[in-house]
């Protein structure tokens, strides 16, 4: 594959997550877990705050595919197929769990690319801040006192927020591209 010397392309991509609170039904449902989360990688062009789940319209402004084959996303290792593979949009895995965990996200590019894989780690966020253990209990739905400290004080119950956000922007850059992918990125 011929490359196109002294060219440099960047693309703006977003990797991160968005989370809810399961509501209290679903929780009755969901043995220990809390939380429903969503990681993936979308275009930068596409707003990550406006919806956590959103129906993400594919073929316009948000459509990454042109470039990215497919994402693996490593969850915790207690998940069913801790692996997941997405080979189309929307790059993402949606979950429910109740603790916030590493996970590693691999971007495989269009085979005329030639490009290495691209890996990044994304700390999986589930609560808004860092929460202090020894002051607040998990959130509760609904935001009654979960429990007492060993000299019976009570423990506050965190403060409740939902959706949480935690997404990064990155540049893909693509340093001399292949003239095939050359000219797939100048289509997009
Ligand atoms: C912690 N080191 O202790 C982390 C681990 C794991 C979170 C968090 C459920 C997994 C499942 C889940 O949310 N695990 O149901 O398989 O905080």
């Amino acid at each position: 594959q011929k490359r196109v010397r002294g060219v440099t392309v960047a693309r703006p991509i977003i990797y991160g997550n968005s989370t809810v609170l399961l509501t209290e039904q679903e929780r009755a449902e969901a043995g220990d877990h809390t939380h429903r989360w969503t990681v993936g990688v979308r275009s930068a062009a596409s707003p990550p705050y406006a919806n956590p789940h959103p129906n993400q319209q594919i073929g316009g402004a948000d459509d990454i595919s042109y470039m990215i084959k497919k994402v693996t996303f490593k969850l915790y290792e207690t998940y069913k197929n801790a692996l997941r593979t997405i080979e189309s949009p929307p790059f993402e895995v949606t979950e429910t769990g109740w603790g916030e965990f590493d996970i590693i996200i691999k971007v495989f590019f269009a085979p005329e690319s030639n490009e290495k894989p691209l890996t990044f780690n994304h700390h999986l966020k589930l609560h808004p801040w860092p929460v202090d253990p020894i002051l607040y209990a998990q959130p509760s739905a609904t935001g009654e006192p979960t429990s007492l400290t060993e000299d019976g004080q009570p423990i506050l119950p965190a403060p409740v927020i939902s959706p949480v956000h935690s997404w990064q922007y990155e540049e893909l850059v693509f340093t001399e591209p292949t003239e095939a992918f050359y000219a797939t990125l100048l289509e997009h």
